[in-house]
């Protein structure tokens, strides 16, 4: 067996929540509510790697080639014997294109939420990287956390490069989102990130991107009553809501919900939860950035914006922020 496969460590949170509570105080809001980090269970994580690879989602594949293009000249800004973090690592595909040009690596966490998932694709990358330090951490990264120091190594001491492609920060408000830099840039002892911004385009590109045509986004955003139904034994009709993810331009903004298609109840954990015809759960946001307003907001989260590339098209904008 590898030498490098390391087992799955678990990074408790301060807070924790689970999917059930999350559900019993969001569908008591008005209006109801689900938090989006509840997609990722296994089912969901493999859901979004089929979005992923979708005609109309062309975030993926954009950002892919930018990290392709532009790998040495981010492995020269990160510098010798870094420890990439990535948060919410997720299929660990694109961590390899930094891997295969990164200088003499340290060190690779990926922190993930779904730990059924990254058990099975960090054996993948462990196999293919054989002499790599991999440290796989389960965990919430939205809640304050601290990344234990590579054993051996003093707190404080390792040098670290952040890794957070996606677009995922579009998942928090603004503020959030800048409280999540600022926690993220606490994390990284004074190291840099590289993180991906999906941009603000054309409202019917961005439409489609969530409404495909294959109907996968429908499964994605449907698997949060699947996975309520498998694992809490909850009894939602997963035909009796639509997924709807209209723009919404004033807040750049792509906004998903799930939608009552009529009046009815749900019975979840002993209690019950009515739904009126047409009355939505939001259950995400993915918010649309300038590659001003963005440097802007991790100006104010405390780095130094230092470089940034985007595609011609400038569908997609991936940058690497110093601390300050
Ligand atoms: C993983 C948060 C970047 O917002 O585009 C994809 C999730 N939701 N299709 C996004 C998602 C619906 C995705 N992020």
């Amino acid at each position: 067996m590898d030498t490098n496969l390391a087992r799955l460590e678990i990074v408790t949170p301060l807070e924790a929540e689970s999917f059930a509570d999350c559900l019993l105080s969001g569908l008591r809001k008005t209006p109801k509510e689900i938090a989006c980090k509840y997609f990722y269970d296994e089912a969901g994580s493999r859901l979004f790697d089929a979005i992923c690879e979708l005609p109309e989602y062309y975030q993926t594949r954009t950002e892919v080639a930018l990290l392709r293009r532009h790998a040495l000249e981010i492995a020269a800004l990160m510098g010798p014997g870094i420890e990439i973090v990535e948060f919410g690592a997720g299929s660990l595909r694109k961590v390899r294109i930094l891997l295969d040009a990164a200088q003499k690596p340290r060190a690779y966490t990926p922190l993930d939420i779904s730990g059924d998932y990254l058990q099975g694709v960090v054996h993948a990358l462990a196999a293919d990287y054989p002499a790599l330090h991999l440290r796989p951490l389960v965990g919430d990264f939205t809640l304050p956390l601290e990344i234990p120091a590579l054993s051996g190594q003093e707190l404080n001491k390792s040098r670290r490069a952040g890794f957070f492609p996606g677009s995922t920060i579009g998942n928090f408000k603004p503020d959030a989102a800048m409280a999540l830099l600022r926690r993220m840039r606490a994390s990284l002892n004074g190291g840099g990130l590289l993180i991906g911004v999906d941009l603000v385009k054309d409202p019917l590109r961005l439409h489609a991107a969530y409404n495909d045509a294959a109907g996968v986004t429908a499964l994605f955003n449907k698997n949060l009553l699947a996975r309520a139904n498998r694992e809490l034994g909850a009894d939602f009709d997963l035909d009796g809501f639509a997924h709807y993810a209209p723009y919404n331009p004033a807040a750049h903004r792509i906004e998903m919900y799930l939608v009552s298609l009529r009046r009815q109840s749900v019975n979840l954990c002993g209690q019950r939860f009515d739904f009126a015809a047409g009355e939505p759960v939001h259950t995400e946001d993915s918010h649309k950035y300038t590659i001003e307003s963005f440097r802007e907001m991790a100006c104010r989260a405390g780095f130094n914006p230092r470089a940034v590339w985007t595609d011609e098209a400038r569908l997609f904008s991936v940058h690497w922020l110093e601390s300050r």
